[in-house]
């Protein structure tokens, strides 16, 4: 467990985790020299042979606010150190904005250097403290000591311990179900050991010999040793401070300050960040702004999208930078000088789309989000918008990699990898049946179409094997049928007419006597009908399977496709390729006809053309075969 300090410079912090814990975290020597934390500091404080404590001690000054950032990123716990001469500063109120933007749980506030001033300024200051706290956290523990006289320390640590005691099961139970996450503050090399990282393990637990993934990197480190709260350890959990000495780190990338460490192998980081934004000062659209978390900072615009009430809005961060985070975390938004914090922005969605950003249908699918307060809940309202790839709402979330995810929820399936809910399913579902019936209004010539097509139709929002499922459970319904690939209605048949018979009949004659492939045009005017008439039939025979057409408006019955294409693979077979002017010879349609057949079977996939010269060999000898041929084909 980790407790942070928070408080204005010079009040006492880094004194009071002195008397603490005996340990002054001022290590660097100008800290030293300047009397004043400039680098983030610790300490432990030992609770039981295997349970420490971590304090993380801040600087205060207002020029050292990113490290202070950086150390409260997942502060739970916070002492708020307020020294009894000067009362409520600046970076008291600040610090404690910051830690209620971050979503904080227990506040204890220390009234310090009580030796310095009686017992009526130390009432005024209380008073000032309710003041402060009118809003939230209002409850919290107020304790008068001195960091000088040792007055109210040990009941300090009473206190710290016996909230310690609460906190500790409750939060390695928490690691247990999430995926280890920590952000690296500092890197460096020990000689003998390699590379040393350490940080703050935001979620889950490591353990040594583990594999971890860097952001940015897509190859692994691994954990030769680490250190957990100060001690040599096997584990880390959950809000403790970690040294990873790790193996197999990118030479040329290296690892940085800023970057995470996670179990998950990471998906590429974001741009644009979609959340809702409680802010604290109001803010402008499209202003630009500094965003923070963990160790990491960037530049970025807000984009307003709603405002929601007088300190809550919608909006999308445009970073310039991508921008690694996940759904809940708290991203501290600070004006582009960096001078005042705006608020914080609760991440909702790290896949944002690029259109439609404010349509009725995107912000109440975020206001769901933002209502959503747990895992399933927030699972529901995605499946039930879009198709959600597991992996994707796995790293979104954290979660560990082998998450039972549809135990979350018996209204959601897994597609092929996609999350999908009821709801959407039976919406998709309709659109299907709307979108075949609307076609075979607009083309009553023709059987049906490719679920491909469907998918381009419905601008491509849902995975194949989702629509293909779709499909099979309508045709189950007998509410869809599929005949050799085509998507139509049961009720939608290809019959011929009478008419559209006799002509057939007149076609198939001419084509067996021609032998080979016939233009629209020669099939029109040979038998005496209108080309306005010859195409749709045409079209609708090639549905029915009777004919193919090797380019457009060029026709041949299918049964002759097959014939050549048993040509090609026997003179393949004995040759070990075919060219163009043996084909020409073989069938004695001319050189024309002859490419024209080569390219359509190279097109559908039987042959290869070879890049060199014009021989082409077999590249899926499966396909053409004469028994596939449907019955009425062969008719
Ligand atoms: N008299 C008195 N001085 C204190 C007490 N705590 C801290 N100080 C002094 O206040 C100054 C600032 O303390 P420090 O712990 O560095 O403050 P920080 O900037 O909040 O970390 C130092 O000179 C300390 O010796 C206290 O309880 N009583
Ligand atoms: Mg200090």
């Amino acid at each position: 467990m980790i407790i942070v300090t928070a408080g204005h410079v010079d009040h006492g912090k880094t004194s009071l985790i002195e008397a603490l814990t005996g340990t002054n975290a001022d290590r660097l020597p100008e800290e030293k020299q300047r009397g004043m934390t400039i680098e983030l500091g610790y300490a432990f404080m030992d609770l039981s042979d295997n349970q420490r404590l971590a304090f993380v001690d801040v600087p205060g000054h207002s020029k050292f606010i990113n490290t202070m950032l950086a150390g409260v990123s997942c502060a739970k716990h916070a002492l708020l150190i307020i020294a009894c001469d000067d009362g409520v500063m600046p970076q008291t109120s600040e610090h404690l904005a910051i830690l209620q933007l971050l979503n904080l749980e227990h506040l204890i506030v220390v009234l310090t250097k009580q030796d310095k001033v009686d017992s009526a300024r130390i009432e005024a200051v209380k008073e000032e403290v309710n003041q402060l706290l009118s809003h939230s956290h209002r409850n919290s523990p107020i304790h008068v000591v001195s960091a000088q006289t040792g007055l109210g320390i040990a009941e300090l640590n009473q206190a710290i311990k016996q909230l310690a005691k609460t906190q500790i099961d409750e939060l390695s139970r928490a690691s247990e179900q999430a995926s280890f996450r920590m952000a690296i503050d500092r890197v460096f090399t020990v000689k003998g050991a390699g590379v040393v990282v350490t940080g703050t393990v935001i979620s889950g637990q490591v353990s040594q010999g583990e594999s971890l993934y860097v952001s940015g990197q897509s190859k692994a480190v691994k954990v030769r040793t680490l250190h957990s709260q100060g001690r040599v350890s096997e584990h880390a959990y959950t809000c403790q401070r970690v040294a990873l000495n790790v193996t197999g780190t990118n030479q040329h990338r290296g690892i940085q300050r800023g970057d995470w460490l996670t179990a998950l192998a990471p998906l590429a980081p974001p741009k644009v960040i979609c959340g809702v934004f409680e802010t604290c000062l109001p803010f402008k659209h499209w202003q630009s702004v500094q965003v923070h978390l963990g160790n990491s900072h960037t530049t970025a615009r807000i984009g307003l999208l709603e405002m929601l009430s007088d300190n809550q809005a919608l909006v999308e961060l445009q970073c310039e930078q991508v921008f690694s985070c996940v759904e809940q975390d708290r991203i501290i938004v600070r004006d582009a000088a960096a001078k005042t914090t705006l608020g914080a922005l609760r991440v909702l969605d790290i896949a944002p789309p690029n259109r439609g950003k404010r349509s009725p249908q995107r912000l109440s699918y975020l206001k769901a989000l933002k209502e959503s307060e747990t895992l399933s809940s927030s699972l529901l309202a995605q499946t039930a918008a879009h198709c959600v790839p597991k992996s994707t709402f796995i790293w979104a979330n954290q979660l560990s990699a082998n998450s039972d995810l549809l135990s979350l929820s018996e209204s959601i399936h897994d597609v092929d990898g996609y999350l999908v809910s009821e709801v959407l399913n039976e919406q998709i579902e309709q659109q299907l049946l709307t979108l075949v019936s609307e076609y075979h209004q607009a083309s009553p010539e023709l059987l049906g179409l490719t679920i491909n097509r469907l998918q381009r139709m419905t601008h491509g929002q849902y995975p194949l094997a989702v629509l293909m499922r779709a499909c099979d459970n309508l045709s189950l319904k007998n509410r869809l049928n599929s005949t050799r690939g085509l998507v139509h209605l049961p009720q939608h048949n290809l019959a011929l007419s009478n008419d559209e018979l006799l002509q057939w009949q007149q076609i198939k004659l001419h084509m067996l006597t021609a032998g080979g492939p016939l233009w629209t045009s020669d099939l029109a005017q040979h038998n005496n009908l209108n080309l306005d008439v010859v195409g749709p039939l045409c079209r609708k025979l090639v549905q029915l399977g009777y004919i193919s057409a090797i380019i457009k408006d060029r026709y041949v019955l299918t049964e002759r496709l097959y014939f050549y294409a048993n040509v090609i693979r026997d003179q393949i077979k004995t040759h070990g390729e075919i060219k163009t002017a043996d084909f020409n010879s073989m069938i004695q349609l001319g050189r024309k006809t002859s490419i024209q057949l080569l390219e359509f079977y190279d097109r559908s996939g039987l042959t290869w053309r070879k890049k060199k010269d014009n021989s082409r060999v077999i590249r899926d000898s499966s396909i053409f075969i004469a028994s596939d041929l449907a019955e009425e084909h062969r008719s």
